[in-house]
Order: structure tokens, then sequence, then C-alpha cells
């Protein structure tokens, strides 16, 4: 790939592009506002939805995680009244960085890349461990030249470590995609996104009795922090909607381009200064995206008139 083609990749995606959306969706509270701001923005050519693994206390397995979440993106989609293609992804983590694991969503990811025109990305938003489009460039190489990754994962590069829930699922995965050439904006997790809170009195504030879909997320919400938090005061991290923020608006936050980082076994960040640019997000613009996503989610504005 040509750096002014790496360059374009890496810029503001027209109005119109083709987006799919990979996400473990039921692993959290995030993903089902991300997937929302996506289809309410009303703005790209959306192809998709890609079911991802995930293993925590919402799950039994990689496995039962991509289930839950496939069912998870049907009952969204059913609350927005929407209907797209909607595929189940890895049941597995990759085995190494050379085999892929097959799926319908890795299968679609692949097919979807190959088919774009010269010259024009497939923009895939990531929000999960990164196993399926992984398995999508290890089924097929030339998928790493036609899509641009914007995927929320690991910590910022000076972060104390990077063992953040999705990169660290998969490792083998993250180092495939990052080794790949591919044109990837990186969402960092500790230390840029997770700047991106909300709080039980806002969401309640902005969220609660708007619509079926709002009264939803906002209750989805407190109901998971109010279980993990001791704290009256507590803020939530409503990291992936910063994928579809970049998407929505490259002006929601900072940015840098840096050689692609190596995502090590040990839980830390390598560096080869030889490798392609990736752009890299820095700080988050919260009030900006908070309020547009707010606002397409309710319809209502958060400006002050
Ligand atoms: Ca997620």
């Amino acid at each position: 790939m040509t750096d002014e083609m790496r360059m374009r990749y890496l810029s503001r995606p027209a109005p119109g592009a083709k987006v799919i959306l990979d996400t473990d969706t039921y692993n959290e509270i995030d993903d089902q506002f991300a997937l929302s701001y996506l289809v309410k923005l009303d703005k790209f050519d959306i192809l998709g939805f890609t079911a991802a693994p995930f293993h925590n206390d919402r799950s039994s397995s990689p496995e039962d995680g991509m289930v839950k979440s496939y069912d998870e993106i049907k009952k969204l989609l059913a609350f927005l009244g929407a209907e797209y293609p909607v595929f189940e992804g890895s049941r597995t983590y990759l085995p190494d960085e050379k085999t892929p694991v097959d799926s319908p969503a890795a299968r679609f990811i692949r097919d979807a890349a190959l088919s774009m025109p010269e010259g024009e990305p497939l923009y895939v938003a990531a929000i999960g461990a990164i196993t399926n489009v992984a398995s999508a460039i290890l089924l097929d190489p030339r998928v790493a030249e036609k899509m641009t990754l914007v995927w929320l994962g690991g910590n910022d590069l000076d972060w104390p470590d990077n063992r953040e829930f999705n990169l660290f699922q998969d490792v083998p995965a993250a180092r495939v995609v990052l080794g790949s050439g591919m044109p990837v904006v990186l969402l960092p997790c500790m230390g840029v996104v997770s700047s991106f809170i909300s709080t039980r009195y806002e969401l309640e504030h902005f969220l609660l009795g708007k619509n079926p879909l709002a009264d939803y997320l906002c209750r989805n919400t407190v109901e998971y922090t109010e279980k993990r938090s001791n704290l009256l005061c507590w803020g939530k991290q409503i990291w992936d909607v910063t994928a579809v923020g970049w998407l929505a608006d490259p002006g929601f936050m900072h940015t840098k381009l840096v050689p692609a980082p190596i995502p090590e076994p040990d839980g830390h960040w390598a560096f080869d200064r030889s490798r392609p640019l990736i752009r890299v997000a820095t700080y988050i613009d919260r009030d900006r995206l908070f309020a547009d996503l707010v606002e397409k989610i309710t319809g209502e504005s958060l400006r002050k008139a």
C-alpha cells in the first residue's frame, strides 16, 4: 500500500462508506450504545454485524460469549426497528498466529473487504477481541489492503501494562492484525478512552422515558454498575462508543500517527519504528461525543439554546 493510500484510509470516512461492526455485545453495557449509535447516525452503508467471542463473568466460555452477543445484537436491532445481516463469529480465540478460526463472521468480513472497489476501504469498527478480523486476514491476506480497522483494543502506549480485556483475550489475533500492514485507527482503553464516562444521574436525566431503546440502555448500565461499585458517585466508561465516534466525526478526538506497536504476550507493547503507520487516539472530547450520542438515541439536542 502506498503512503498516500494509507493516509487516505486513515482519514475521515465519506458519508455512505461501507461499515461492519464486530462486537462482543453482551460482555458489558457499552457495545449496546455503540451499535445503537451507529444505526441511529444514519450516515453509513451498514453491511452487517458480526458477533465476537468473549469470556468474563457474563459468559461460560468464548463460544457462549459469542452466542450471547449474537442474541444481544438481534435484541438491539428489534429495539431499533432495523434489519441488517448478523453473523456468528469465532467460537474460540486463535490457536496461533497462522491458523484462522473459520466462521460466518470471518468469511463475511473477508468477502466484504475483497469486493470493495480499488482504493475505497471497507471500515470495520471492532469493539471486542479481534479474532474475527484476524481470521479474515488469515483466510486471505489481501484483506489487509482492502479495509480500515477502527479497533478499541489495548491500553495507551505509555500505560504501565497492556493487559486490556479486548486485546489480552486473543494476543495472537492482535499480533496478526497489527502486523498485517492494515490501516488501523486504534482506541486505547486505559489512559485515553477511559475518560469517556457517564454517571447514573446523567444517564437517567437524559435517557429515561425518551424511548424503549434509551430506557434499555440506561437501565442496563445502571443495573450493571450498581452491582460492581460500592460508591454512590460511580462513573461508568461507555468505552465502545468511541470507535463509532471516530467514524461519526474524527473531530471528537485527538490522534497521532505512530508505527504499528507490537502486542507482546507478556502484557506490554513493543515498538519497531520500521512498521507501517497507524492512527492512535490520544484524547476524547467527552462532552461533544456524549452530546452527539444522546442526540442520536433520543432525538433531543443537548446544546444550549
Ligand atoms: Ca465491547
